[in-house]
């Protein structure tokens, strides 16, 4: 696994090459690089990062805000139906129907997860309250080992704990059946539960007006610190980021992620949106996302929803897509802080991918072969790529592809099983097996053809 990253440089840097010294129509091009992304996770991911947003589960049906979704974010963040009261409303039965849609979704699109949230106050059922020392315990400690369980190896980043400490200048733990009742330490036991049990999710500490620095973010940062310090493991803090008038994106927002992300951990924009409308609430947009990239360990920027109509606070239109789905100037601001270009001209939009190959199983009489597609800067809709085996080689088995055969029976064209689409920068595999019947040479992977 440690090898892969290896492989995809080179071709990639002969992709590129291909494409600016030969000119040619290639059907090939590097997320971002080759041409100019139209798109905030393709941009995004130019720029090594990803653009999520919250959904919810019920408007996936909506045909306008799935394919928004997918061709704009390349994360998702269920807004609501991983919380405790949806998943485990009555104690020790979970419910994870509204929350498995979204991540079904996500993993046929390629986009990571951010799970939300284990550990907070809110929304959290009555009974948690009423439990007693030892049982509030036990009960906190279940639920973050059943629902990670359930979600294990799907989650990019868990907000562990959210919400913990006060607004204002105390600096203090938010009073909470937790902090009540468990003390100070119930957040180090969370992070040391979650780690137990999903060791290659991300653990964030997320909140909200820590983003600049404040008596609040001041205790967060003394937290991470100390948690850091001792080996409490803790991988990212995520900076909410809900900005409106009374509470605008502070001037040293960026230095407050850059002072967090010099203790040692990832940071993340975790629930953008700012009320507002036209250039000023552009200019907020802009603003954060240039914050954002100027901060190496800031990996990703999630926005609060798709379109207005659907936020938490509606009334204030604080999100990228007016009720119709148009693009507002706050996109057009983000799509160009991340160094995208609207579509149309300069070949944005078009729709590209490419392949890396690698050979995953090796026996005696055969081998397995594993090609990885990539999208470019844009969504596609379907791919299709060529393999080329040297006789007397012989496939005995594909999986995750549809393929056909030329004439010879050494020409494979793999195309996707039904839905072939990909956000921008995401990717999928296929596998074959190849009876090598004496020659082990690896297959010729050709050109990527997307639409
Ligand atoms: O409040 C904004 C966010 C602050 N940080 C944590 C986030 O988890 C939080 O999200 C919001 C959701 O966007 C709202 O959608 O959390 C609210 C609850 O604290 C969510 O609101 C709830 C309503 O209160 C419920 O009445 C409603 O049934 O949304 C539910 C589902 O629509």
């Amino acid at each position: 696994m440690r090898k892969l990253p290896r492989r995809i440089r080179p071709t990639a840097v002969r992709a590129l090459l291909a494409t600016g010294l030969a000119g040619a129509v290639v059907t090939t091009g590097l997320a971002g690089s080759a041409h100019a992304a139209s798109t905030l996770a393709g941009s995004a991911a130019a720029k090594g990062r990803y653009f999520g947003t919250a959904v919810a589960a019920n408007h996936l049906g909506e045909s306008a805000y799935a394919s928004t979704l997918d061709a704009e974010f390349n994360a998702v963040t269920p807004e609501n139906e991983m919380k405790w009261d949806a998943v485990e409303a009555t104690r020790n039965t979970f419910t994870y129907s509204a929350a498995d849609q979204i991540v079904s979704h996500a993993q046929s699109k390629s986009m990571k997860v951010r799970g939300h949230t284990l550990v907070w106050h809110s929304q959290l059922p009555g009974w948690v309250g009423s439990l007693g020392t030892t049982d509030l315990r036990t009960a906190m400690n279940n639920h973050i080992t059943q629902v990670m369980t359930h979600y294990k190896g799907k989650i990019y980043a868990w907000d562990v704990v959210n919400e913990a400490f006060q607004d204002g200048s105390s600096g203090a733990r938010r009073s909470s059946p937790f902090q009540d009742k468990l003390g100070n330490g119930y957040i180090e036991e969370a992070f040391r539960t979650a780690r137990s049990v999903d060791p290659n999710a991300k653990l964030c500490y997320n909140d909200y007006n820590t983003d600049g620095q404040s008596a609040k973010s001041n205790a967060v940062y003394a937290m991470v610190k100390d948690f850091k310090q001792r080996g409490v493991p803790i991988d990212c803090v995520g900076f909410q980021s809900h900005f409106n008038s009374a509470s605008p994106v502070p001037s040293d927002y960026q230095a407050n992620l850059q002072r967090f992300a010099d203790l040692g951990v990832d940071v993340q924009i975790t629930e953008l949106d700012i009320e507002g409308s036209g250039t000023a609430q552009a200019t907020s947009y802009g603003k954060v996302t240039t914050a954002c990239l100027a901060v190496t360990r800031c990996t990703g920027i999630t926005v609060w929803g798709i379109p207005d109509k659907y936020s938490w606070r509606s009334s204030g239109t604080p999100l990228l897509f007016d009720n119709n789905y148009a693009k507002k100037p706050a996109y057009t601001a983000v799509l160009t802080a991340l160094g995208g270009t609207t579509g149309g001209g300069g070949g944005g939009g078009t729709a590209t991918c490419t392949t890396t190959y690698a050979r995953t199983n090796v026996w005696s009489d055969r081998f397995n072969g594993q090609v990885t597609v990539t999208a470019g800067s844009s969504a596609i809709t379907a791919w299709s790529v060529n393999v080329t085996f040297t006789s007397p080689q012989k496939v005995s088995t594909t999986w995750s592809g549809t393929p056909t055969w030329d004439s010879s029976g050494n020409v494979m064209t793999m195309k996707p099983n039904g839905n072939g689409s990909l956000a921008a920068g995401a990717s999928t595999s296929f596998g074959f097996t190849v009876m090598t019947n004496g020659n082990t040479n690896a297959p010729t992977v050709g050109a990527c053809t997307a639409s």
